[in-house]
């Protein structure tokens, strides 16, 4: 399967690395429509900043900002568009607007979140999180990061099914920096291939987070080339979405594994003698 790149797009006055810098509909469509040109295959919509301490916003908030960028961009685009929400409100209107996916860093854990995607043939990402985004780096907590959450996705994945939703439409996401310390992280990206023991499409968001600001001691806008490690390191373990700030040096740097997986496959081909 071939790597895909999705675009973040933030509409919201405080998302930490771009300082809000969209934040109006016109704004949002021009960025989002320049991702596109960059080479995204999905554009993520976000509303709401999950980074620890953010202003909350309530549902309809948040509708009043994704809403109308989905609606422009599904007009205006031939790319899947995601809607990165916890919120059952959001991913009905997200829905009526035409969403792809639905990407939430809760997996699905509102209440009426599951049967309600259960209804409609979208794609849904199911990430892991410890705790919630006012307190989950306040004391993050594992024995052994990779085995809890591989077991934690099981368990959401199982819950899906058990909703109703179809295998086909499920991608999981470890929650890079999501109530996880460096080395949490640091153990997630080493044994991220154990996480394809699921068979489902794997995405991560390694894009300008904290880990490489701890590892580098610099700030979110000096973290690209640690970023692009970061996806390389990743894809080659078998991720197969990379969420991502920077889509056209993403696009690049993955390129070169995608060229590199396909001359294995080419030459795993060759070496296999006809029967
Ligand atoms: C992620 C996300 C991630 C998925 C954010 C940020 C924080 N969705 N939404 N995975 N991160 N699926 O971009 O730094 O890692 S918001």
């Amino acid at each position: 399967m071939p790597i895909k790149i999705m675009g973040v797009l933030n509409v919201t006055p405080d998302s930490f690395s771009d300082g809000g810098k969209y934040f109006s509909t016109e704004k949002a469509i021009a960025h989002g429509l320049r991702l596109v040109d960059e080479g995204a295959d999905i554009i993520d919509v976000g509303g709401e900043s999950t980074r620890p301490g953010a202003v909350q916003v309530s549902e309809e908030q948040e509708c009043e900002r994704v809403i109308p960028v989905i609606r422009a961009l599904k007009k205006q685009t031939n790319v899947s568009i995601s809607v990165d929400t916890r919120h059952v409100l959001v991913m009905k209107e997200a829905i009526n607007a035409g969403v792809d996916i639905i990407n939430d860093v809760s997996a699905l854990s509102a209440q009426g979140a599951m049967p309600l995607v259960s209804q409609h043939p979208v794609k849904i990402c199911l990430m892991h999180m410890q705790g919630t985004p006012e307190v989950m780096q306040n004391a993050p907590d594992y024995q052994d990061a990779v085995k809890e959450i591989i077991s934690y996705l099981k368990d959401r994945v199982k819950a899906c099914l058990q909703a109703g939703v179809k295998k086909e439409n499920i991608w999981i996401d470890p929650g890079f920096g999501f109530g996880k310390k460096l080395e949490h992280n640091l153990a997630l990206l080493a044994g991220l291939k154990e996480f394809t023991q699921l068979g489902l499409p794997i995405l991560v968001g390694l894009s300008r987070k904290s880990m490489f600001g701890e590892i580098l001691n610099k700030p979110v806008d000096q973290r690209l080339y640690a970023s692009l490690a970061g996806a390389v390191i990743a894809a080659l373990q078998g991720a197969t979405i990379v969420r991502t700030h920077d889509v056209l040096a993403t696009k690049d740097a993955l390129a070169v594994v995608q060229a590199v997986k396909a001359f294995e496959q080419r030459r795993a081909e060759a070496n296999v003698l006809p029967a």
